[in-house]
């Protein structure tokens, strides 16, 4: 979709954005079940990267601890727990700018996730930048989707990271399609954007070819020590419509309710499920953030009588539709066509 579009889109008034994006929820999600995905920081804190939200970036003075890398057997058992909890995704997360084929580390998480995709949940890791190889490694090893989020809009983009660019976001997911991964791609509100930059981003993400399997919608969750630690908390009623938006630019995606619930209300996130959300983190952990007890998680569910996805470990990624890719290109360039960026 196109920015304009999006504009046209995200100005309609509440209800009618709402009528408009539930409908295309209903069509492609008829079932209308919830996905459960349990998050894991396999190695925190450290990084080398200065994104402005993030506390695990070791520019800032925060109070979190950092970890290495968790064993295979720490891992196993979290992920054991996650199935047996009801979640179908496990989504394990380090604290890197990106992986390098051969290293031990890389070794090791090839090794990890070998072990985990054995359970029958779908498997999703982020770690970072990756190349080809490293991508078609992490495929082989039994990776479902590849997360890396391109956060906000290309503009915005270097206001809150400056160690690496759009373009290299981009081409990392370019390898993750080209290996046959699925990729789970979204944002951040509340970091100093606008609402254009917001649907900047939502315009590149819904012009890959193929379309993202899943877009986190995370809402800043302010770590004291990080510059955007003081940032106002986002309008519920804006996140809703981005949901909505979202719903209706990658009909096909899973939209995820992803980091800040602890922050909202039953009923806003009540609309969030109405205006296309269909997947949330469940657990009381997010990497290094808070998320809601799963009990209360439940309660909401059953409230609100919405239903629960059962496993689908045979998930295969989805592929292009012939077309040319908008973006990001083959080439790992950002897209010539001016369509999108
Ligand atoms: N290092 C990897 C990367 O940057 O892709 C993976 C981990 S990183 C924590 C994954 C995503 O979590 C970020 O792209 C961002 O969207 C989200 N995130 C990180 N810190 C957050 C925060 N304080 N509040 C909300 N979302 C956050
Ligand atoms: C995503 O978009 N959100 C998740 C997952 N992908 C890896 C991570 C949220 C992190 C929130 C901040 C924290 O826990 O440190
Ligand atoms: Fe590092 Fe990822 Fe945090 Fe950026 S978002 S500082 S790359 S862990």
């Amino acid at each position: 979709m196109t920015l304009a579009e999006l504009q046209e889109l995200h100005s309609l008034p509440f209800f009618d954005l709402l009528k408009r994006s539930h409908e295309v929820h209903e069509t492609h999600f008829p079932d209308g079940k919830i996905q459960l995905c349990t998050l894991l920081s396999i190695k925190t804190g450290g990084c080398s990267e200065d994104c402005a939200y993030c506390t695990q970036s070791a520019r800032y003075e925060t109070d979190l601890k950092n970890e290495r890398l968790l064993s295979k057997e720490t891992v196993m058992e979290s992920a054991r727990a996650a199935r047996e909890n009801g979640s179908t995704r496990f989504c394990m997360g380090a604290a890197w700018r990106g992986v390098r084929g051969g290293t031990e580390r890389f070794n090791q998480v090839v090794d990890i996730i070998k072990e985990v995709s054995t359970l029958g949940m779908e498997v999703c890791v982020t770690l970072g930048e990756l190349g080809p190889s490293e991508a078609v490694e992490l495929k082989n090893a039994g990776v479902t989707a590849y997360n890396h989020n391109l956060d906000t809009s290309p503009e915005h983009y270097p206001n809150i990271v400056t160690s690496h660019t759009y373009e290299d976001r981009l081409r990392t997911i370019r390898n993750v399609q080209d290996a046959g991964m699925s990729v789970c791609c979204g944002g951040i509100l509340g970091i100093s954007e606008t609402i254009t930059d917001r649907l900047r981003m939502l315009e590149v993400i819904s012009s890959f070819n193929p379309q993202p399997e899943s877009v986190p919608i995370n809402s800043l969750m302010p770590m004291p020590g990080t510059p955007l630690a003081n940032n106002p908390q986002v309008d519920p009623f804006d996140l809703v419509r981005m949901i909505a938006c979202a719903r209706i630019a990658v009909p096909g995606a899973k939209v995820r309710l992803s980091a800040g619930r602890t922050r909202l209300s039953d009923e806003t996130q009540a609309l969030c499920f109405y205006a296309g959300a269909n997947s949330i983190f469940y657990g009381d952990k997010l990497l290094t953030a808070e998320n809601p007890e799963a009990g209360k998680d439940r309660e909401l569910l059953v409230k609100l009588g919405l239903e629960t996805l059962e496993s689908n470990p045979a998930l295969e990624a989805p592929g292009a539709d012939g077309a040319l890719p908008a973006s990001p290109s083959r080439d790992g360039k950002m897209c010539a066509s001016g369509g999108c960026c």
